[in-house]
């Protein structure tokens, strides 16, 4: 069933942002770490499209990472070593949460500067021709060269996928107070097929196979809610909206077992990691 393969992808990612979470206050990690809790059903809902139509794609992601990678099958136990700054971290542990990456599973990792993976993966779509999605901030898509590189895609006709991460949030300032124009709106603009749909695992995947993603670009503004700071172990606001906990109570028991069960595992890999350093 559809919702269930998803919320098995959420749930790896919701698992592994909470253990991070417990790690990053017990002071084992000690660099800055941006968790993606809140946001998982975006990656987990594309990973699962992109798996069912068996396209091979590449990927350009950003800062707050961890559940876009773990979605398309990066191995959890390299992300942990790279938070840990372990040398056999997916990113040879001088990347950090910021900048994972997987080579095995075409998931170039982020350079830290606000909205270069657009201009970056934009640029290596235009060479390849190869199916890509570019993983983009509501705040980073607003930088001059990540607009223009939608404009580019456009007028090449790229098979690329701009999903917006819009959790409404640069840091603390909101989008109200930042700009006045729609993302969504801008990229019809330039002539790309654009929509702004909620966090829905249903919405998000009827936008995809309604649209024949990947024969040319599309994108897809997803609003959805962070749930935990900009960096580090903290809460803003516990009672906002969350889908995953939503999805799970409507799935049923079936759903409260795989968190269960993805908890342990996820705490295993952690433990085993944290004994070998
Ligand atoms: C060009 C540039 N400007 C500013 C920063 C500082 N900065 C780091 S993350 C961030 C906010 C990014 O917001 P968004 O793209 O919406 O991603 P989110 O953190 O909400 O996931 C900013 C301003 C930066 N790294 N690069
Ligand atoms: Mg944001």
């Amino acid at each position: 069933m559809f919702r269930l393969e998803v919320f098995k992808k959420a749930s790896l990612c919701r698992n592994f942002e909470n253990e991070t979470f417990k790690q990053l206050q017990n002071k084992n990690i000690k660099i800055p770490t941006y968790l993606s809790a809140g946001q998982e059903y975006i990656a987990a809902t594309i990973a699962n499209y992109v798996e069912q139509i068996g396209e091979s794609v590449d990927i350009f992601i950003q800062h707050r990472g961890h559940s876009t990678y773990l979605s398309f099958g990066g191995d959890p136990s390299e992300l942990i070593k790279e938070l840990l700054g372990d040398k056999s971290g997916c990113a040879n542990g001088m990347g950090g949460s910021a900048s994972i990456q997987s080579i095995e599973k075409n998931i170039y990792g982020h350079d830290g500067l606000m909205g270069s993976n657009v201009t970056i993966g934009v640029g290596s779509c235009y060479a390849s021709k190869r199916p890509t999605i570019i993983f983009v901030g509501d705040s980073a898509v607003e930088e001059d060269y990540a607009l223009a590189s939608i404009g580019w895609a456009a007028t090449k006709k790229l098979p690329v996928l701009f999903v917006v991460e819009d959790n409404n949030l640069s840091i603390l300032t909101e989008k109200k107070v930042r700009r006045s124009w729609n993302i969504h709106e801008v990229a019809q603009g330039f002539g790309v097929k654009s929509f702004d749909v909620i966090d829905d695992p249903n919405d998000i995947d009827f936008c995809l196979s309604d649209n024949d993603a990947f024969k040319e670009p599309i994108l897809l503004n997803i609003n959805t809610i962070r749930k935990y700071w900009h960096a580090g172990a903290g809460i803003d606001d516990p009672n906002v909206f969350d889908r995953y906990e939503d999805e799970m109570k409507d799935l049923g028991q079936q759903a409260v077992d795989i968190h269960e069960e993805t908890k342990i595992y996820v705490r295993g890999v952690w433990e085993e990691q944290l004994n070998q350093q």
